[in-house]
């Protein structure tokens, strides 16, 4: 029995937002300085896959990441370590018999996780990561339904928690001490709105220079914007919850174009100044704001993350026209991989 090993292998989607996460009030405990709100992906091709192996018998926990072993790092082990803890308390709360407790208190776990998308490029590889390797050793100790997975992702990179959720998610800032109220939560399936959809451009595949932890920090310190965000950020989720529910899409687009700009302003003001925007991002942004003049109406939306890479934003009707002026505009040049992506079809909540 000591011997024995299993495992288990999960998926994670990854999540855009649509009004960004943006500096931390704690940064041991990942709680952010303001709420944010995203849509899930489909995890078909952008996400990560993770499996585990177990035992007691392994002697210590092991990561290998895309291939390679790497160090479990300082943010992973205390997710492992609070996965831990929410088992035992698990395990006292069902009176799990003393023997299996023991015994499942000692396992170790061979994490193996592959990002299906380049990592560290801005393409939110570290919210669908930590996501992923939650979710699965949640699954190894059967505690998916009585924790709050959102609660331990985060501890991993804040983006995680609302990767947790499929549809609208909003992970709030919270205001306790020990983050209990920092969470994130769906505010609308992803039923709601399932013509909604979106293209990934990478434009840089590269892992960026200025880490989004580091970009972050230097905007806290730095760029007297920031103050302003808190309230900013409540009154966007509000547009954004409200265009969501009602399916209007220029209302929708309005805001998230606008809080992509808000936050590459933020980076473009701190200091030293951080610009994670390349000439084709903004070729795309120009681009964009014409095909919309021309249409008359706001029809596509972009937003960018800490990273030159662009998130389309549109519905299925204008679905033709886009790709074909993309794949005539862009592809050619330098930008690739135009693959279409929905929201997930699985609905959590
Ligand atoms: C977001 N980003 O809301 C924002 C928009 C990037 C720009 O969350 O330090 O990798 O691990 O909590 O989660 C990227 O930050 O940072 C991010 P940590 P994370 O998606």
């Amino acid at each position: 029995m000591e011997d024995a090993e299993w495992e288990c292998t999960v998926e994670a989607p990854v999540n855009i937002a649509l009004v960004k996460y943006w500096g931390k009030r704690d940064s041991e405990l990942i709680l952010p300085y303001n709420d944010s709100v995203s849509l899930t992906l489909d995890e078909e091709k952008l996400g990560t896959r993770t499996t585990v192996r177990y035992s007691a018998s392994y002697e210590e926990d092991s990561l290998v990441l895309n291939g390679k072993p790497t160090v479990i790092s300082s943010r992973l082990s205390n997710v492992i370590e609070e996965i831990r803890r929410a088992f035992r308390k698990q395990a006292v709360r069902i009176k799990m018999n003393a023997q299996d407790l023991m015994s499942m208190s000692r396992y170790r776990f061979r994490i193996e996780t592959n990002n299906k998308m380049p990592t560290a490029a801005g393409l939110a590889s570290s919210a669908s990561g930590m996501a992923c390797i939650t979710f699965a050793l949640c699954t190894a100790l059967g505690i998916t339904e009585s924790v709050d997975m959102s609660e331990l992702a985060r501890l991993g990179s804040g983006s995680a928690c609302r990767s947790i959720h499929g549809g609208l998610v909003q992970w709030e800032a919270g205001k306790e001490e020990d983050g209990s109220d920092s969470l994130a939560k769906q505010i609308y399936p992803a039923s709601t709105w399932p013509e909604l959809k979106f293209i990934v451009l990478v434009v840089d595949g590269e892992k960026k220079k200025v880490g989004s932890t580091e970009g972050m920090q230097r905007s806290m310190a730095t760029s007297e914007y920031m103050l302003l965000r808190p309230k900013q950020c409540k009154d966007r989720i509000q547009e954004v919850c409200w265009a969501f529910q009602a399916k209007l899409f220029p209302a929708l687009a309005e805001v998230i174009i606008k809080d992509s700009n808000t936050l590459h302003a933020i980076c473009r003001d701190s200091y030293p100044p951080v610009n994670y925007l390349t000439r084709t991002s903004e070729a795309l942004i120009d681009f964009v704001h014409r095909l919309n003049e021309a249409l008359g109406d706001v029809c596509v939306a972009y937003t960018f993350d800490a990273g030159p890479n662009c998130f389309v934003i549109f519905e299925e009707k204008h679905e033709s026209l886009l790709m074909w002026l993309l794949l005539h505009t862009f592809i050619e040049n330098d930008v690739i991989d135009p693959t279409i992506h929905r929201q997930p079809k699985w609905d959590d909540d």
